[in-house]
């Protein structure tokens, strides 16, 4: 009365030639797999790392024509600091690219956008620029300040 588990029957139309190609090329998608894997998860890792307990703090600056609103920004030396950069003028896309810092970044944003990124501040105390990069604008007045204190 024990219940019996029948194999099952061959798979018609593969020849053992084929069976054992078809073995080969399993395995070596699954070698593949294990190959590439640690590489996604540790760069997943670094990512994670990066912005590791989240930012230490969220401004928002706001692009009004050729002004950042605010134009001066204070933070704490070596952590990630969010930027809620928004785009308000209706006329021209605008972007903010920090310098000096730990990890600097550029956030673009378009007519209406609001577009956010993290910057590492940096580890020296200072008055650090960041200015849009659009043709101009940095010359017209399209600069600010990240105060490190
Ligand atoms: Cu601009």
């Amino acid at each position: 009365m024990t219940p019996t588990i029948a194999a099952p029957p061959p798979a018609p139309g593969l020849s053992p030639a084929r069976r054992y190609g078809l073995l080969i090329a399993v395995l070596a998608l699954g070698a593949s797999l294990l190959l590439v894997a640690p590489f996604a998860l540790l760069s997943l890792r670094q990512e994670a790392l990066s912005v590791q307990g989240g930012p230490a703090l969220t401004v928002e600056i706001v692009a009004d024509g050729m002004r950042y609103v605010p134009s001066e920004i204070r933070v704490p030396p070596g952590v990630n600091v969010r930027i809620d950069f928004v785009n308000r003028d209706p006329t021209s896309p605008h972007d903010l690219q920090t310098f000096g810092q730990r990890r600097d970044v550029r956030v673009i944003a378009w007519p209406g956008e609001t577009r956010p990124t993290v910057f590492k501040s940096a580890d020296r105390p200072g008055r650090y620029t960041f200015l849009c990069t659009v043709r101009g604008h940095a010359a017209a007045g399209h600069a600010g300040t990240i105060i490190v204190e």
